[in-house]
């Protein structure tokens, strides 16, 4: 790779996770930028088609949208993270998807009032025992093997281990294959680097300031 990548990021933001994992996983050297999404600076909404992080600088040209950024970082580094059968690529990218309809479900939970949280709990509840049904029951999502999957699910399950041990909330407790996924993926070097240290407590900090029904249950 000839250029230094730049990644604009939002402490908090598992989308832009998902790519520093892989980043991260592939020993590319890149600088990270953050930014307040709350007071976005000018020369990043001029860049952003969406406003939205995480964005990938590549000289003087910008990728967005995680599930590309990991894809692009993967293409340009190989050997790739992708399972090599079409099939089984073709599956993963529809449930890598599927992860950003769960990150965005388990939003809905920190902010809403009790009966939204509990409306969208049930959803993710749901969604996560598809997701039970789909994994292979091994290491990883696909196997033995750390996949491209892996890196961009893994986000979503930290935060699932920062609710609970914030709220006493354990949506993994009725998925044995996943509560097992998600701590071995805790424990990857990519993973645990993939984030600033003090996230526990800003993810905690955040369900206090979003004032919904989850800050009610936050514990000590
Ligand atoms: N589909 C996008 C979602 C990215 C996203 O929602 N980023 C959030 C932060 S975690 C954001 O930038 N929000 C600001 C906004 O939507 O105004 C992706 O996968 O990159």
């Amino acid at each position: 790779m000839s250029e230094k990548l730049e990644l604009i990021s939002f402490k908090l933001c598992p989308f832009v996770q998902r790519a520093v994992i892989v980043l991260k996983q592939k020993n590319v050297d890149f600088d990270i930028t953050y930014i307040d999404l709350n007071d976005q600076p000018d020369w990043f909404k001029k860049i952003s088609p969406r406003g939205q992080v995480p964005v990938l600088k590549v000289g003087d040209e910008v990728l967005f949208e995680s599930s590309v950024i990991q894809e692009y970082v993967d293409e340009v580094t190989p050997p790739s993270l992708q399972p090599k059968d079409p099939l089984v690529k073709a599956k993963n990218r529809a449930w890598i998807s599927f992860g950003g309809d769960m990150i965005m479900g388990m939003h809905g939970m920190v902010m809403s009032d009790e009966e939204g949280h509990n409306e969208k709990r049930q959803g993710v509840e749901q969604k996560l025992a598809l997701l039970e049904a789909e994994h292979s029951g091994g290491s990883y999502f696909n196997g033995e093997d750390f996949q491209m999957i892996d890196a961009a699910f893994a986000p979503m399950l930290m935060r699932l281990g920062f609710m609970k041990m914030h709220t006493g909330i354990d949506l993994l407790a009725a998925t044995p294959k996943l509560a097992k996924w998600s701590e071995n993926l805790l424990a990857q070097p990519c993973v645990q680097d993939s984030v600033v240290p003090e996230l526990p407590m800003m993810y905690k900090g955040m369900i206090k300031h979003m004032d919904g029904y989850m800050a009610t249950l936050l514990q000590d």
